[in-house]
Protein backbone atom coordinates (compact mmCIF):
# COMPACT_ATOMS: atom_id res chain seq x y z
CA UNK A 1 0.00 0.00 0.00
CA UNK A 2 2.89 2.52 0.55
CA UNK A 3 4.44 1.30 -1.98
CA UNK A 4 7.72 3.25 -3.36
CA UNK A 5 6.85 4.35 -6.47
CA UNK A 6 3.75 6.70 -5.05
CA UNK A 7 6.13 8.66 -2.87
CA UNK A 8 8.38 8.93 -5.56
CA UNK A 9 5.12 10.22 -7.68
CA UNK A 10 3.56 12.49 -5.07
CA UNK A 11 7.08 14.00 -4.32
CA UNK A 12 7.78 15.52 -7.96
CA UNK A 13 3.87 16.09 -8.37
CA UNK A 14 4.76 18.34 -5.03
CA UNK A 15 7.75 19.83 -6.53
CA UNK A 16 6.39 20.80 -9.62
CA UNK A 17 3.30 22.50 -8.15
CA UNK A 18 5.88 24.62 -5.57
CA UNK A 19 7.94 25.63 -8.83
CA UNK A 20 4.66 26.72 -10.65
CA UNK A 21 3.54 28.64 -7.50
CA UNK A 22 6.82 29.88 -6.90
CA UNK A 23 6.90 31.37 -10.72
CA UNK A 24 3.80 33.45 -10.12
CA UNK A 25 3.64 34.38 -6.39
CA UNK A 26 8.10 35.34 -6.56
CA UNK A 27 7.86 38.23 -9.01
CA UNK A 28 5.11 40.19 -7.81
CA UNK A 29 6.45 43.26 -5.36
CA UNK A 30 4.12 42.49 -2.27
CA UNK A 31 5.49 45.50 -0.39
CA UNK A 32 6.05 47.72 -2.41
CA UNK A 33 8.93 50.35 -3.29
CA UNK A 34 11.81 50.21 -0.90
CA UNK A 35 14.04 53.17 0.63
CA UNK A 36 16.20 51.34 3.32
CA UNK A 37 19.26 49.01 3.39
CA UNK A 38 16.98 46.26 5.67
CA UNK A 39 14.27 46.54 2.39
CA UNK A 40 16.21 43.79 0.28
CA UNK A 41 16.90 41.61 2.84
CA UNK A 42 13.19 41.83 4.07
CA UNK A 43 11.61 40.98 0.69
CA UNK A 44 14.20 37.97 -0.17
CA UNK A 45 13.18 36.91 3.47
CA UNK A 46 9.53 37.14 2.38
CA UNK A 47 10.30 34.91 -1.01
CA UNK A 48 11.78 32.43 0.86
CA UNK A 49 9.01 32.28 2.75
CA UNK A 50 6.47 31.98 -0.04
CA UNK A 51 8.28 29.02 -1.56
CA UNK A 52 8.35 27.18 1.71
CA UNK A 53 4.53 27.79 2.05
CA UNK A 54 3.82 26.90 -1.20
CA UNK A 55 5.97 23.72 -0.83
CA UNK A 56 4.16 23.00 2.36
CA UNK A 57 0.44 23.99 0.69
CA UNK A 58 1.76 21.93 -2.76
CA UNK A 59 2.15 18.65 0.07
CA UNK A 60 -0.51 18.94 1.95
CA UNK A 61 -2.90 18.86 -1.00
CA UNK A 62 -1.16 16.25 -3.31
CA UNK A 63 -1.73 13.97 -0.51
CA UNK A 64 -5.00 14.91 0.39
CA UNK A 65 -5.85 14.29 -3.47
CA UNK A 66 -3.86 11.19 -3.47
CA UNK A 67 -5.82 9.60 -0.81
CA UNK A 68 -9.44 10.62 -1.86
CA UNK A 69 -8.64 8.83 -5.37
CA UNK A 70 -6.76 5.85 -4.07
CA UNK A 71 -9.21 5.09 -0.90
CA UNK A 72 -12.52 6.12 -2.22
CA UNK A 73 -15.34 3.43 -1.54
CA UNK A 74 -16.19 1.12 -4.24
CA UNK A 75 -19.88 1.65 -4.88
CA UNK A 76 -22.33 -0.33 -2.70
CA UNK A 77 -19.36 -1.32 -0.38
CA UNK A 78 -20.77 -0.37 3.28
CA UNK A 79 -18.32 -2.15 5.28
CA UNK A 80 -16.08 0.06 7.98
CA UNK A 81 -12.91 1.02 7.22
CA UNK A 82 -9.80 -0.96 7.97
CA UNK A 83 -8.24 -0.44 11.30
CA UNK A 84 -5.01 1.42 11.94
CA UNK A 85 -2.48 1.36 14.55
CA UNK A 86 -0.26 4.11 13.47
CA UNK A 87 2.33 4.02 10.46
CA UNK A 88 5.59 4.90 12.40
CA UNK A 89 7.41 5.86 9.08
CA UNK A 90 5.04 8.23 8.07
CA UNK A 91 4.30 9.55 11.73
CA UNK A 92 8.28 10.76 11.86
CA UNK A 93 8.07 11.96 8.77
CA UNK A 94 5.24 14.20 9.61
CA UNK A 95 6.99 15.59 12.73
CA UNK A 96 10.71 15.64 11.16
CA UNK A 97 9.74 17.64 8.11
CA UNK A 98 7.45 20.65 9.38
CA UNK A 99 10.52 21.01 12.16
CA UNK A 100 13.27 21.16 9.63
CA UNK A 101 11.04 24.05 7.83
CA UNK A 102 10.28 26.05 10.91
CA UNK A 103 13.46 25.90 12.21
CA UNK A 104 15.30 26.62 8.53
CA UNK A 105 12.48 29.36 8.90
CA UNK A 106 13.21 30.79 12.33
CA UNK A 107 16.54 30.66 12.07
CA UNK A 108 17.07 32.37 8.74
CA UNK A 109 14.49 35.16 10.13
CA UNK A 110 16.66 35.29 13.17
CA UNK A 111 19.73 36.19 10.68
CA UNK A 112 18.02 38.89 9.10
CA UNK A 113 16.95 40.57 11.62
CA UNK A 114 20.46 40.81 13.44
CA UNK A 115 22.20 41.86 10.15
CA UNK A 116 19.46 44.58 10.06
CA UNK A 117 19.75 45.53 13.79
CA UNK A 118 23.35 45.55 13.59
CA UNK A 119 24.49 49.04 15.40
CA UNK A 120 26.74 51.60 13.41
CA UNK A 121 29.41 53.15 15.45
CA UNK A 122 27.87 55.41 17.48
CA UNK A 123 29.75 58.73 15.44
CA UNK A 124 27.93 57.41 12.85
CA UNK A 125 23.90 56.52 13.54
CA UNK A 126 21.69 59.96 14.38
CA UNK A 127 18.86 59.21 17.45
CA UNK A 128 15.25 60.35 16.99
CA UNK A 129 12.63 60.15 20.05
CA UNK A 130 9.60 59.03 18.76
CA UNK A 131 6.30 60.21 20.66
CA UNK A 132 2.76 59.04 19.82
CA UNK A 133 -0.44 59.52 21.39
CA UNK A 134 -4.10 59.63 20.21
CA UNK A 135 -3.88 60.51 17.02
CA UNK A 136 -0.74 62.27 16.23
CA UNK A 137 3.11 61.46 16.05
CA UNK A 138 5.58 63.89 17.36
CA UNK A 139 9.67 64.03 16.83
CA UNK A 140 12.42 65.11 18.98
CA UNK A 141 16.23 65.30 18.00
CA UNK A 142 18.40 64.40 21.81
CA UNK A 143 21.48 65.25 19.73
CA UNK A 144 19.83 68.61 19.04
CA UNK A 145 19.08 69.25 22.63
CA UNK A 146 15.77 68.31 22.16
CA UNK A 147 14.25 70.42 19.25
CA UNK A 148 10.77 69.25 18.74
CA UNK A 149 8.08 69.26 16.40
CA UNK A 150 4.97 67.94 15.53
CA UNK A 151 5.00 68.85 11.76
CA UNK A 152 7.16 65.60 9.85
CA UNK A 153 9.36 63.74 10.32
CA UNK A 154 13.23 64.65 9.13
CA UNK A 155 15.68 62.09 9.18
CA UNK A 156 19.37 62.11 6.65
CA UNK A 157 20.06 59.67 4.49
CA UNK A 158 22.51 56.83 4.51
CA UNK A 159 22.53 57.35 8.02
CA UNK A 160 21.71 54.53 10.76
CA UNK A 161 18.59 56.07 12.63
CA UNK A 162 18.16 55.23 15.95
CA UNK A 163 14.17 55.74 16.79
CA UNK A 164 13.70 55.80 20.39
CA UNK A 165 9.69 55.39 20.65
CA UNK A 166 7.47 56.67 23.73
CA UNK A 167 3.89 56.22 23.71
CA UNK A 168 1.46 58.75 25.70
CA UNK A 169 -1.40 56.93 26.22
CA UNK A 170 -2.16 53.67 24.02
CA UNK A 171 -0.11 51.55 22.27
CA UNK A 172 0.86 52.56 18.86
CA UNK A 173 2.86 51.19 16.21
CA UNK A 174 5.61 52.78 13.98
CA UNK A 175 5.17 52.07 10.43
CA UNK A 176 7.22 53.42 7.20
CA UNK A 177 5.98 51.09 4.56
CA UNK A 178 9.15 51.89 2.23
CA UNK A 179 11.50 51.39 5.00
CA UNK A 180 9.87 47.90 5.82
CA UNK A 181 10.49 48.29 9.75
CA UNK A 182 7.62 48.18 11.60
CA UNK A 183 7.45 48.73 16.20
CA UNK A 184 5.15 48.88 18.72
CA UNK A 185 5.09 52.04 21.00
CA UNK A 186 3.92 50.79 24.62
CA UNK A 187 3.17 52.95 27.24
CA UNK A 188 5.82 52.41 30.33
CA UNK A 189 8.92 51.07 28.17
CA UNK A 190 11.13 52.78 25.29
CA UNK A 191 11.31 50.94 22.22
CA UNK A 192 13.71 50.86 19.79
CA UNK A 193 14.20 50.61 15.93
CA UNK A 194 16.98 51.23 13.59
CA UNK A 195 17.00 51.87 10.07
CA UNK A 196 19.31 53.16 7.70
CA UNK A 197 17.16 55.23 4.63
CA UNK A 198 18.94 55.07 1.60
CA UNK A 199 16.98 56.63 -0.79
CA UNK A 200 15.88 60.53 -0.36
CA UNK A 201 11.86 61.41 -0.45
CA UNK A 202 9.01 61.76 0.88
CA UNK A 203 7.22 59.16 2.56
CA UNK A 204 4.46 58.03 5.18
CA UNK A 205 4.43 57.05 8.67
CA UNK A 206 1.47 55.32 9.46
CA UNK A 207 -0.03 53.89 13.04
CA UNK A 208 -0.35 50.42 12.24
CA UNK A 209 -1.73 49.55 15.73
CA UNK A 210 -6.08 50.30 16.50
CA UNK A 211 -5.62 52.88 19.07
CA UNK A 212 -8.75 54.55 18.92
CA UNK A 213 -11.30 56.75 16.73
CA UNK A 214 -8.86 58.36 15.01
CA UNK A 215 -6.19 55.52 13.89
CA UNK A 216 -7.03 56.03 10.46
CA UNK A 217 -5.90 59.51 10.02
CA UNK A 218 -2.67 59.16 12.52
CA UNK A 219 -0.10 59.52 10.35
CA UNK A 220 2.58 61.73 9.07
CA UNK A 221 5.20 63.12 6.71
CA UNK A 222 8.35 61.37 6.59
CA UNK A 223 11.17 63.55 4.88
CA UNK A 224 14.47 61.68 3.52
CA UNK A 225 16.60 64.21 2.84
CA UNK A 226 20.99 64.82 2.24
CA UNK A 227 22.89 65.22 5.88
CA UNK A 228 23.32 69.03 5.67
CA UNK A 229 20.07 69.85 4.62
CA UNK A 230 18.62 67.95 7.26
CA UNK A 231 21.50 69.46 10.31
CA UNK A 232 19.59 72.47 8.73
CA UNK A 233 16.36 71.99 9.39
CA UNK A 234 16.84 70.55 12.84
CA UNK A 235 18.98 73.53 13.72
CA UNK A 236 16.16 75.66 12.19
CA UNK A 237 13.53 74.28 15.11
CA UNK A 238 12.27 76.58 17.30
CA UNK A 239 10.16 74.34 19.74
CA UNK A 240 11.84 72.21 22.85
CA UNK A 241 10.51 68.87 23.88
CA UNK A 242 7.97 69.40 26.47
CA UNK A 243 7.91 68.78 29.78
CA UNK A 244 5.12 66.22 29.77
CA UNK A 245 6.47 64.61 27.06
CA UNK A 246 10.36 64.75 29.12
CA UNK A 247 8.67 63.41 32.05
CA UNK A 248 7.61 60.45 30.11
CA UNK A 249 10.82 59.74 28.43
CA UNK A 250 12.85 59.88 32.10
CA UNK A 251 10.49 57.36 33.82
CA UNK A 252 10.26 54.84 30.69
CA UNK A 253 12.20 51.94 31.24
CA UNK A 254 14.54 50.80 28.17
CA UNK A 255 13.45 47.47 26.26
CA UNK A 256 15.07 45.44 23.25
CA UNK A 257 17.23 45.78 21.86
CA UNK A 258 19.33 46.80 25.08
CA UNK A 259 20.11 50.26 25.91
CA UNK A 260 21.55 52.54 23.46
CA UNK A 261 23.39 56.08 24.32
CA UNK A 262 21.83 58.98 23.34
CA UNK A 263 23.85 59.64 20.29
CA UNK A 264 25.44 61.83 18.57
CA UNK A 265 22.96 63.44 16.22
CU1 LIG B 1 -3.24 53.82 15.73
Amino acid sequence: MYGRLPIVKMLLVTIALTAVQSAVMVPINWNGQGASTAAPKIDHLLNVMIVLSAFVFSLVMVMLFYALWKFKAKPGDESDGEPIHGNTRLEIAWTLIPTIIVLFAGGYSWKVLDDIEDPAPKAERVTVSVFSQQFAWSFAYPGKDYAWTEEALHVPVDRQIHFKMHALDVIHSFWVPEWRIKKDNVPGITTTAIVTPDKVGTYQLVCTELCGFGHATMRAEVVVEPYGKWKKWVEGLDQKLPEEMMETLKLESVSNPPAVGAGGA
